[in-house]
C-alpha cells in the first residue's frame, strides 16, 4: 500500500520560515553541536543575565539530570510582555471570544502588561514570594493568562488544575504541591452550562490541610459563598494595588511551573517545567512549526488545564508577541458551525485543534463549514493523540479547502513543547503521521529487548538526548522520575508511546503502550478510574481498559467485580458510572460498565488486562494463550457479558 503523499505546496517552500534544505541543516547542527545551535536560539529570549553554559545533562541510571543555560537569569512574563511595548504595545495580545457568541473581548499587549503586574501585586498582597506555590482552578477566561504570567513575573510556580476535574482531584493536586493560594472563579462557563469552580473549591478544601487562601474571579456573577479571612475578591483587592511590579529575576532552573498528569501507576504526576530551556522550546517550535509571522491570528482551542495551552496559547505565542485567540466554549454550542463562525470573526489564520474534535465535527457533515468562508486560514494544526487518515483527509479537504497544510504535532506534558511534527514549508504530509523530529531531537525505535532497530520498523519511541522543554523531575520526587521514565531503557526517555517508522523515515505515532489511555485528547490513567471504582462500598475489584471509540478515540470500558451479595443492576451501573465521574471528573466517566464475576488471573494473581483488551475491542477470538489463568473459564463469562460498542 502507499501512503498518499501531499508535497510541500510551491508557495509554502518559497516563504515558509524553514524550507526543505534549511531543516536539513539546521536539524544536522542541532544534534552535531547542541551547545552552538541552542545557544544561538537562545538569543530570541531576553535574558537579566546572560548564561555562559548551554547544556548539561545525563541521563545515566541514578543520576539522571537535566540543566540547560543553568547560570543564565530571566523572567519569563517580561520575556512574554514588556519586551514587546516598544514595538507592539498597541497589538492586540488576547482575543477573547466568550462561550456566548454575543461576548468577546480584545486586550493588548500594553493592557495585559499592566494587568499582570496588577495581579502580581494582589498575589504578592496575600502573602505569594517567589517559590511559592499556586494552583489556578479556573475557566478560560483571560485571567487564567493573567494569573499564570503573574505568578511568572513573581517567581511563583503555578499549577493549573483543568475546570473540569472534581473536588477530590483538586484536593489531591492542591495538597500534593502544598500551594499556597487557590484562584478560582465564582462559576465557569462551557456550552451554555454553569460549572460551580467556587463551589468546588470549597469541597476540594475541606480535604487539605486548610491553610490555604482563596482568590475569586468574578465570571458569572452568580453568588457564592466567601469565607472571611480566607477567600477574597479578585477585583476588590485589584482596586487598592498599583499596575507596577517588577518582573523577578529568575535562574534559568528556576521552576516556572508544575502540571498534574497521568501515568500508568499511581496517583497523578507533578511534571516541573523550569523557566529558560522550556520558554525557549515553547517559543522556538510555535514560531517554526506554526509559521508565524507578525500579522497571524493564532487560535488553539486547548485549554489551559492541559499543557498545550501552556505552550500554545499562554508562554509559546506572547513570547512571540502574536495575537491569540482564547475561547471559553466549545466546539458545538451553539451549533457545530461555532469554530468555523469564530474564525471568521476574528480572520483566523492558524487554527491548532485536536483529532477528537475533528471527528466530531466531520460526523455533524460538511454544512456547518461550508455555512462559513475561513478564507483567513493558511495553516491548520493536530494535536493530542493520532489523527486517522480520514479525519485528516477531511479537515484538509473540507475545513482547508485543499489550500492549508497541516502539521500534525507529537509530544507530551513531560517534553514542554512539540518533538515530532511537519514544518509546513519543508515536509512533504503524510495523513496520519507525525512525520520528523524538531531540532535537537533524537527518537529512536526500541524493540521489546531495549535494543535500538533501524530502518523501518516498529516498536516503542524513545528519544536519546535532552531537549530545552525537557521535564527536570517529578514535582518532590525525583526518583519517581527516573523510575518512570529512564528505568524501562537505561539512557533513553521512554515516551510510553508505541511507533512505526516507514521507509521514508517518517514516525507514525501508534499510541500509549503503557496503562494509560486517551480519551478525546485527554491522559487518563487506568490506575485512577480504578482506584475511584473501589472506593464505592459495593464495588470488591475493578480493572479498567481503552477500546477504539470513533470519536474519542479511545473509550473507557470498565470490568467491575461486586461485593459479596451486592446484585447488578441498571442503577448501579448508572451509580457506578456516576460515581466515577463525582470522584475524579466528568473526562474519567466509563463509557461501557462490565459486571464481572470474576477477572482473569494469572496464578501469582497479576490481571490480565491483555485479554480484557481483546474483550473490550471485540477481538475474543484472538485473546491468545490463556492457560496460564488461574480459572480460564471466567473468560467465557466475560465474553458472553460484554458490552455493546455500538
Ligand atoms: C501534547 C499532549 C501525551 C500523549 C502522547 C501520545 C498522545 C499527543 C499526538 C499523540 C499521536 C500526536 N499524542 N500528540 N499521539 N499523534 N500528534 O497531548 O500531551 O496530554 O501529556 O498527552 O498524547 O500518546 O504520549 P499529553
Amino acid at each position: 500500500m502507499h501512503d498518499t503523499i501531499h508535497p510541500v505546496p510551491a508557495d509554502w517552500s518559497q516563504s515558509a520560515r524553514v524550507d526543505a534544505a534549511a531543516y536539513e541543516a539546521m536539524y544536522r547542527r542541532s544534534v552535531e553541536d547542541p551547545n552552538g545551535f541552542w545557544a544561538e536560539q537562545a538569543e530570541r529570549l531576553d535574558w537579566i543575565k546572560p548564561f555562559t553554559k548551554v547544556k548539561n545533562t545525563s541521563f545515566a541510571p541514578g543520576a539522571v539530570s537535566v540543566k540547560w543555560f543553568e547560570d543564565g537569569v530571566l523572567n519569563a512574563s517580561a520575556n512574554c510582555l514588556d519586551r514587546h511595548l516598544a514595538t507592539r504595545g498597541d497589538k492586540v495580545a488576547i482575543i477573547w471570544e466568550g462561550d456566548d457568541p454575543s461576548e468577546s473581548r480584545s486586550i493588548t499587549y500594553r493592557e495585559l502588561h499592566a494587568e499582570v503586574n496588577r495581579f502580581a501585586n494582589v498575589l504578592k498582597k496575600l502573602g505569594v514570594a517567589k517559590g511559592d506555590r499556586v494552583t489556578i482552578y479556573l475557566p478560560m477566561i483571560p485571567e487564567a493568562a493573567m494569573a499564570m504570567l503573574a505568578c511568572a513575573r513573581i517567581g511563583a510556580i503555578h499549577s493549573i488544575v483543568f475546570g473540569g476535574f472534581s473536588p477530590d482531584s483538586l484536593a489531591g493536586r492542591i495538597g500534593d504541591c502544598h500551594s499556597k493560594v487557590v484562584i478560582t472563579a465564582d462559576e465557569g462557563l462551557r456550552g451554555g452550562k454553569k460549572v460551580p469552580l467556587k463551589h468546588n473549591t470549597d469541597t476540594a478544601l475541606t480535604k487539605t490541610i486548610g491553610d490555604e487562601k482563596v482568590l475569586v474571579i468574578r465570571r458569572t456573577g452568580s453568588e457564592v459563598a466567601m469565607h472571611a479571612g480566607r477567600d477574597y475578591w479578585y477585583h476588590e483587592i485589584a482596586a487598592t494595588v498599583s499596575d507596577v511590579c517588577e518582573p523577578e529575576p529568575m535562574n534559568a532552573e528556576d521552576p516556572l511551573f508544575i502540571l498534574y498528569t497521568s501515568g500508568s501507576t499511581g496517583r497523578p504526576k507533578g511534571v516541573l517545567h523550569t523557566t529558560g530551556g522550556y520558554l525557549l522550546h515553547a517559543a522556538l517550535t510555535h514560531e517554526i512549526v506554526f509559521d508565524i509571522r507578525e500579522d497571524d491570528v493564532f487560535w488553539c482551542t486547548a485549554d489551559v488545564g492541559w499543557v498545550t495551552g501552556h505552550s500554545y496559547i499562554v508562554y509559546g505565542p506572547l513570547a512571540n508577541g502574536t495575537t491569540v485567540v482564547m475561547f471559553e466554549g466549545i466546539p458545538n454550542y451553539p451549533t457545530n458551525a461555532r469554530f468555523w463562525q469564530v474564525v471568521d470573526k476574528h480572520k483566523v489564520t492558524i487554527f491548532h485543534t485536536a483529532p477528537t474534535a475533528i471527528r466530531a465535527l466531520m460526523q455533524a457533515g460538511d454544512e456547518p463549514v461550508k455555512s462559513s468562508s475561513r478564507a483567513s486560514l493558511r495553516l491548520l494544526g493536530s494535536v493530542g493523540e493520532p489523527i486517522n487518515p480520514e479525519a485528516w483527509e477531511w479537515y484538509y479537504r473540507v475545513v482547508g479547502e485543499n489550500r492549508c497544510p497541516i502539521v500534525d504535532t507529537w509530544w507530551q506534558t513531560e517534553t514542554g513543547g512539540v518533538l515530532i511534527t511537519p514544518l509546513p514549508g519543508a515536509t512533504p504530509l503524510k495523513p496520519g503521521s507525525a512525520s520528523w523530529p524538531f531540532f535537537g531531537v533524537q527518537p529512536a525505535i526500541v524493540d521489546a529487548d531495549g535494543k535500538i532497530i533501524e530502518g523501518a520498523c516498529e516498536g516503542n519511541l524513545v528519544i536519546l538526548d535532552s531537549w530545552p522543554g525537557q521535564m527536570r523531575t517529578v514535582y518532590g520526587d525525583h526518583d519517581r522520575f527516573e523510575q518512570t521514565y529512564f528505568s524501562t531503557y537505561k539512557n533513553m526517555y521512554f515516551t510510553g508511546d508505541g511507533c512505526r517508522r516507514d521507509a521514508d523515515g517518517y514516525y507514525w505515532i501508534t499510541g500509549r503502550v503503557d496503562d494509560v489511555i486517551n480519551v478525546s485528547g485527554h491522559r487518563m490513567g487506568t490506575a485512577e478510574v480504578e482506584s475511584a471504582l473501589v472506593s464505592h462500598t459495593k464495588v470488591s475489584e475493578a480493572a479498567v481498559v481503552g477500546y477504539p471509540h470513533d470519536i474519542k478515540g479511545q473509550g473507557i470500558y470498565a470490568y467491575v467485580t461486586l461485593m459479596h451479595g451486592v446484585s447488578p443492576s441498571e442503577d448501579l451501573r448508572k451509580e457506578l458510572k456516576n460515581w466515577v465521574r463525582a470522584e475524579i471528573g466528568p473526562i474519567a466517566t466509563p463509557d461501557l460498565l462490565q459486571f464481572a464475576p470474576g477477572l482473569p488471573k494469572t496464578r501469582s494473581g497479576k490481571i490480565m488486562r491483555r485479554i480484557l483488551r481483546k474483550i473490550a475491542e471485540d477481538e475474543f477470538g484472538a485473546l491468545g494463550d490463556i492457560s496460564t489463568l488461574s480459572d480460564p473459564a471466567v473468560v467465557d463469562d466475560l465474553i458472553a457479558n460484554r458490552q455493546n460498542r455500538k
